[in-house]
């Protein structure tokens, strides 16, 4: 409770950090993440003393229950998109079942790391419990991932980086893997949506903290009825989108975290033209210095394109037109990921067909982004396994320890 009133004491510095290390907007840092940082912190606060187990009905003779332990030492290697969301996300599940840990932010984002680890010693966390060591990805990253003393790696970023933690972990000491991994979410648009509305969540879905978010809604999917009308405030919406310095409040979308992204995000809008896809607007870099880029939209994109296929994590929207329901559900499912989806519909039976049928762990039904410290967050199929936020996060640094007992004399 104390580290969350520190962090909400500190949230003009820790969003400030946030902007200069990742190009964030200071208005949603200071507005959204940080007071939502201390929020989560509090939630998990609250949840510390409310862990216990179970009373067992073994046979009769025996007086069976459950301890939840923790599972020992974490290493929680963290990207650069949402430092500080990322940061509590993962320390403050982890810090209520009694673990300790070692935090490795993202090479672009070490400084609020820094700050909240400097903020919990203020707090009163014993020296040892939370440390935060910068580095690499192969080199701190990889020590962590291949260390035999720790128990748990608990990892959101790329999908390739996951596979080789779970490799790294196989080959070392078989610690427990948890993996927050990429995404390619779909957003349904139905016939009956209002399209004043839809427009705006498919915006907010792809361009909101530039696109750099893995539940964005980068495939949007609009009937056939509405396509045209859609796709024409769309394009009017995107064109009035304002990209700028961070620190300046009138400004919507910064620059994107380094040169590597820029260049990544680039190269796919080349892809996306090479392949055939119909550039409705957008697709250059903006300025001739720093690294924005506009907001771009593809239309008629075809499934099997490559920027249907990957995650390009930048303000990049692959647009497509469907006839049916069954359709949509067959194309929002043909992706190796399965992290998030959204639906714009008025019909409860459509919503809850599509929304049962999608292979995503999370849905959206006439809102996008609808995140809370309770509600647990996480993917189905390439996306990876396991939750962040929620109790199903702090079940994770758990395990579960049976006891027996002979309830009268002993049965031997
Ligand atoms: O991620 P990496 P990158 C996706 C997104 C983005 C792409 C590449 O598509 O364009 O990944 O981003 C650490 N052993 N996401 O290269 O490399 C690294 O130091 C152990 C989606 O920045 O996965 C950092 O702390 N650790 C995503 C963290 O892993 C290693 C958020 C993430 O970096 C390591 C970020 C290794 N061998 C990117 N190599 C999401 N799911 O939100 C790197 N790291």
């Amino acid at each position: 409770m104390k580290f969350a009133e520190l962090i909400d004491e500190n949230v003009e510095e820790l969003a400030i950090l946030d902007s200069i290390d990742a190009g964030k907007l200071f208005s949603t840092g200071k507005i959204i993440d940080i007071p939502q940082a201390a929020n989560t912190v509090r939630y998990y606060a609250g949840a510390a003393d409310k862990i216990h187990g179970e009373v067992l009905k073994m046979s009769r003779e025996f007086h069976g229950y459950t301890l939840r332990e923790p599972i020992g030492v974490v290493g929680h290697i963290i990207p650069w998109n949402f430092p500080s969301t990322m940061f509590v996300a993962k320390v403050s599940p982890a810090l209520a079942a009694g673990c300790t840990m070692i935090v490795k932010p993202a090479e672009q984002t070490p400084l609020s790391a820094l700050f909240y680890a400097h903020l919990a010693k203020l707090a009163g966390i014993p020296d040892g419990v939370l440390n935060v060591i910068t580095g690499f990805g192969p080199t701190a990253g990889g020590a962590i991932s291949s260390h035999m003393d720790i128990d748990m790696v608990s990892f959101t970023g790329s999908t390739d980086v996951g596979r080789e933690i779970m490799q790294a972990a196989a080959k070392s000491n078989l610690k427990t893997v948890s993996l927050e991994l990429g995404g390619k979410s779909p957003l349904v648009i139905f016939d009956d949506a209002d399209v004043e509305m839809a427009s705006s969540l498919a915006l907010i879905g792809i361009l909101y903290n530039k696109g750099e978010i893995c539940v964005s809604s980068s495939r949007v999917l609009v009937q056939e009825g509405i396509y045209d009308e859609f796709t024409k405030k769309l394009k009017e919406k995107m064109e009035a989108w304002a990209v700028g310095d961070p620190f300046d409040p009138k400004v919507q979308q910064g620059p994107q975290v380094d040169k590597r992204q820029f260049e990544k995000i680039q190269s796919y809008i080349e892809h996306g033209k090479r392949e055939g896809a119909t550039l409705l607007t957008g697709g250059k870099p903006l300025g001739n210095k720093g690294y924005y880029i506009q907001p771009t939209v593809f239309a008629d994109v075809k499934d099997d394109m490559l920027i249907a296929q990957d995650e390009i994590f930048g303000p990049v929207m692959a647009l497509m037109k469907f006839k049916t329901i069954e359709e949509a559900i067959q194309r929002a499912n043909n992706t190796r990921y399965g992290l998030a989806a959204g639906i714009i519909t008025k019909d409860l039976n459509v919503a809850n067909t599509v929304s049962r049928s999608i292979r995503a762990g999370i849905i959206w039904i006439n809102c996008y982004f609808a995140f809370d410290r309770d509600c647990p967050y996480g993917g189905y199929k390439q996306s990876g396994f396991g939750r962040d936020f929620g109790m199903d996060a702090l079940y994770k640094y758990l395990q579960v320890k049976s006891i027996a007992t002979p309830l009268y004399n002993s049965p031997w």
